[in-house]
């Protein structure tokens, strides 16, 4: 039961300009469901949608046309990120992982608005924010009942006004994903990066995927790629820990589809014990482990520069041979030295078992990558 002015705030959506959907961090019931509503209420108001990678709104491409993906790297750029300021946000769901859309949402002054059925606070910057406690599911379905939206009794779709604040965020989207395919597609050697990239494009449709905290949960904001495979992902940020994240893969996986871990090797080291569930296993796990023999995140920090004491005390490598840790817990391990390879490895999926598909990398340089490629704009 919907106790608020729905109407009236229906219309004032509609004749704000600038305007923004964020599709946060969330795990609905029935995805295509929530992305279809989601499509809906972006076109009828013409407002992009900036969709995280743990919301299946990037999975469900073709229901939202005005999808943006690379908000992260588009306001970086200070003078793009002045020009895309909104006047009214919508938040579904979660706020997405990135700390660059927190800072820039932080700094503006915009009229917030959270959609979510819960009681939960879903406001991280503790604004002056409404929260509609209600589905998005059931927002999309009072709009058509707005009769200075729909005289006709259609849902009559605006075209982009060209220069508009739409148009604006497209054209960020569409020559930054341009920039990031371009870079991918070229780049031969194994980087971490291109991990989430390439799977976004490659996995089989409906794969559940369990993403790691850490470097993982971040390429994937970053580069996963918008698609229409349906995939579902799988994902612990509560705390942000990286405690616990094969079990839980596992748990995923058992009795369910086959499934994707994507993870970093302290992640994984830290829950080796989930491997003992060998043996009673029903189903298949692929752990694509991205091994930089320590937390590559903490590259990115300031403190790097500093060593002694960064290696020891920050990134802590731990220098463990995978293949003879696999062979302990009768687990198949296998190095992915080609980006082939691991394309020939993933799709079909096995049905049965636990393998680990290694990549080996290097943090330093794959910071510096990222740096110098994209976070750096
Ligand atoms: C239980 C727990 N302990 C410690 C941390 C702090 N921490 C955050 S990221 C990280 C490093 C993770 O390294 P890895 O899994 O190899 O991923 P990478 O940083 O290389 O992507 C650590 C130790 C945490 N988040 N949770």
């Amino acid at each position: 039961m919907l106790t608020w002015g729905k109407e009236s705030l229906i219309k004032q959506w509609h004749k704000c300009e600038r305007g923004i959907i964020i599709a946060g961090v969330t795990q609905p019931q029935n995805p295509e469901k929530y992305c279809r509503a989601i499509g809906r209420i972006s076109q009828l108001l013409n407002w992009p949608v900036l969709a995280e990678a743990l919301s299946p709104v990037r999975n469900y491409a073709s229901l939202n046309p005005y999808l943006i993906s690379t908000y992260d790297l588009i306001l970086r750029n200070q003078q793009l990120a002045e020009q895309l300021t909104p006047e009214i946000v919508i938040q579904i769901g979660d706020f997405p992982t990135s700390k660059q859309l927190r800072s820039w949402l932080n700094k503006t002054q915009s009229k917030r608005y959270i959609i979510d059925p819960t009681y939960h606070n879903l406001d991280p910057l503790h604004g002056n924010t409404i929260h509609l406690r209600t589905s998005v599911e059931n927002i999309a379905a009072i709009f058509p009942q707005i009769p200075s939206l729909n005289p006709a009794g259609e849902i009559l779709l605006s075209s982009i006004s060209k220069g508009g604040f739409l148009q604006l965020w497209c054209d960020a989207e569409a020559k930054i994903r341009q920039a990031i395919d371009g870079k991918m597609a070229a780049t031969n050697s194994i980087i971490e990066p291109k991990v989430s990239w390439l799977l976004s494009q490659i996995l089989p449709p409906q794969t559940p995927i369990f993403i790691a905290n850490s470097m993982p949960v971040r390429d994937v904001e970053f580069f996963w790629k918008p698609n229409n495979l349906e995939i579902q992902p799988f994902f612990n940020r509560g705390a942000n820990g990286i405690d616990g994240t094969l079990s839980t893969a596992l748990g995923i996986a058992h009795r369910y589809r086959s499934s994707i871990l994507l993870t970093g090797d302290l992640a994984l080291l830290h829950d080796t014990n989930g491997f003992l569930i060998n043996n009673k296993f029903v189903g298949h796990l692929t752990i694509i482990l991205i091994n930089n023999n320590g937390g590559g995140i903490f590259e990115l920090l300031p403190v790097a520069k500093f060593d002694p004491p960064f290696e020891d005390f920050f990134a802590t490598p731990q220098n463990i041979n995978f293949d003879r840790l696999c062979a302990t817990y009768a687990v198949d391990r296998e190095l992915i030295d080609r980006w082939e390879k691991l394309k020939q490895k993933l799709n079909p999926l096995p049905t049965s078992g636990i393998r680990v598909l290694e990549l080996a990398t290097d943090r330093k340089f794959d910071a510096k990558w990222r740096q110098e490629q994209f976070l750096g704009l």
